[in-house]
């Protein structure tokens, strides 16, 4: 008999959570929203740049009581008016996923030594330190409550995969920012984790040469015999989130079919 993975359908009722990166259906941190949304949470949707205003509203119409703000993590002013806004409206915060990531095309194909100064900040900006910068604005709101910070990374940040270069320099650094940011915030009784996803087929992987090709390999090794999905990650979001994870911080886990610890 299947298990009915989510055993307490409202188990995140009267709590509040921000997501950052919702672009359109296929973005992880949409399965992530819904799984959070489902268990009864009420949810801020943050888009980067007016383009994706439109999309992202319509898309949080679909989360009962949720709102909808901009914030380019690369604009200090937006995540402080951004921040302010949900303290406004929610009166608090207790979760937090980051689902961003950006890296100038040109700087994920060919040689990584070839990376630019300008591309490797750029990546290091939007992918890794936003984290901390988002991490420092929440914390205000998070006070007094058993807080849940939940960010998204990949497997390039611990092994070479063909040329995801920055990128993967990007998150190791985002990972060991979860480590820090985790020391730091744990005497609050806030957790920082991230989830290492396996590859999925979203707008951040359309254009990578070969996706499907990635896709079909990763399956094929791992020993599930399939790729993940956004819903699956969005279920470990919610076991990161909610209090069943109450004594885990500062990790990096694995949702991707036990992928990661192959040896061939
Ligand atoms: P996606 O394109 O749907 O999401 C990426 C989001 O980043 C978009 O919503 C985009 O608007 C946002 N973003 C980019 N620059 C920004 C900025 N300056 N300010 C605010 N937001 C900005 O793709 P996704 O695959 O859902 O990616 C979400 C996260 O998951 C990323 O961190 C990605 O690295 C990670 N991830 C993806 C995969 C995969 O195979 N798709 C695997 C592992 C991890
Ligand atoms: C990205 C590049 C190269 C190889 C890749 C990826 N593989 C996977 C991804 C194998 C799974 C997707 N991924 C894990 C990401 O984190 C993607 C980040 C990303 C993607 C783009 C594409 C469009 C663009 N900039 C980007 N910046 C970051 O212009």
């Amino acid at each position: 008999m299947t298990q009915d993975p989510n055993p307490n359908p409202r188990l995140l009722e009267g709590k509040t959570g921000v997501i950052l990166g919702v672009a359109n259906k296929r973005s992880i941190a949409w399965g992530c929203a819904r799984s959070l949304a489902d268990a009864g949470m009420r949810l801020a949707f943050t888009y980067a740049g007016e383009r994706l205003e439109s999309a992202v509203k319509k898309l949080s119409e679909e989360c009962e009581g949720s709102i909808c703000l901009p914030c380019d993590v690369t604009k200090k002013e937006e995540i402080e008016d951004t921040f302010a806004a949900i303290g406004e409206e929610f009166g608090g915060l207790d979760s937090l996923v980051h689902a961003i990531a950006y890296a100038k095309r040109e700087e994920l194909q060919g040689d990584f030594f070839n990376t630019s100064k300008e591309g490797y900040m750029i990546a290091h900006e939007v992918s890794a330190y936003s984290l901390t910068a988002v991490t420092r604005a929440a914390l205000p709101l998070m006070e007094d409550r058993e807080g849940s910070i939940v960010t998204l990374s990949y497997i390039g940040a611990e092994r070479v995969v063909p040329n995801y270069n920055v990128m993967g320099i990007a998150k190791a650094a985002l990972e060991a920012s979860v480590r820090y940011l985790a020391n730091d915030v744990g005497p609050r009784g806030i957790r920082v984790n991230a989830i290492s996803a396996g590859p999925i087929r979203t707008l951040s992987a359309a254009g990578i040469r070969d996706f499907n090709s990635i896709l079909d390999q990763i399956a094929e090794k791992s020993p599930l015999r399939r790729n993940v999905t956004a819903e699956e990650v969005g279920d470990a979001c919610l076991f990161l989130v909610g209090p069943h994870s109450r004594g885990i911080t500062g990790t990096t886990l694995h949702v991707d079919g036990g992928y990661h610890m192959m040896g061939v």
